[in-house]
């Protein structure tokens, strides 16, 4: 018996929070799937084929971990996949309030999928794709937060700001 989850999400960039949390659901998953969520409302810096290639690139030592793209429902894209579960994010009470909605109304949707959540190493609970965006763009150091290649990529596609 066999279980895969999905940990879907912008990624938007991939940040060292999103990597720790995917290193933890490595182990408890037989098969982990990184999907990108297509038709955000939200407005990308990065396309969508740009944070596949650094999600490829992140996760390459990972055997049991892919990447996927998705549009349209959560729910509809895991059981496409054939998973059993969708893995999520906890890194202070402020996400809870969201995460809580999104699950349950997944569950309504989708009664027969669980969403489990994880915590990361509490040395990533401020960090945010959002947060790293900002502060790169503003000339500070994202240092440790991203790995190198991200930061390099912010490099050549955010005007030079103090870097
Ligand atoms: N440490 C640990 N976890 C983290 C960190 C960190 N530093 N940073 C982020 N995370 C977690 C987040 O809590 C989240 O669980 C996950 O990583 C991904 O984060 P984001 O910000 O990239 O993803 P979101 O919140 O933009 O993803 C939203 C979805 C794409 C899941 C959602 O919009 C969706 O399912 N859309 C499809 C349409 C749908 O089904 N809608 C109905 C939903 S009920």
């Amino acid at each position: 018996n066999t279980v895969k989850a999905i940990y879907p999400g912008s990624f938007d960039p991939v940040t060292n929070g999103h990597l720790d949390l995917i290193a933890r659901g490595s182990k408890i998953f037989d098969h982990l799937v990184v999907a990108i969520l297509r038709n955000s409302s939200k407005n990308p810096l990065f396309t969508v084929e740009e944070r596949v290639e650094m999600l490829t690139e992140a996760l390459a030592g990972f055997a049991n971990v892919s990447v996927a793209t998705f549009d349209g429902l959560l729910v509809d894209f895991v059981r496409e996949q054939h998973a059993q579960a969708v893995m999520r994010g906890i890194r202070a009470i402020s996400d809870y309030e969201y995460e809580l909605q999104m699950a349950l109304m997944n569950r309504r949707l989708a009664p027969e999928l669980e969403t489990i959540f994880l915590m990361p190493d509490g040395k990533y609970s401020f960090v945010s794709s959002r947060l790293v965006k900002e502060v790169f763009t503003l000339g500070g150091s994202i240092e440790g937060l991203v790995p190198q290649f991200v930061i390099d990529r912010l490099k050549a596609r955010v005007p030079a700001n103090g870097h």
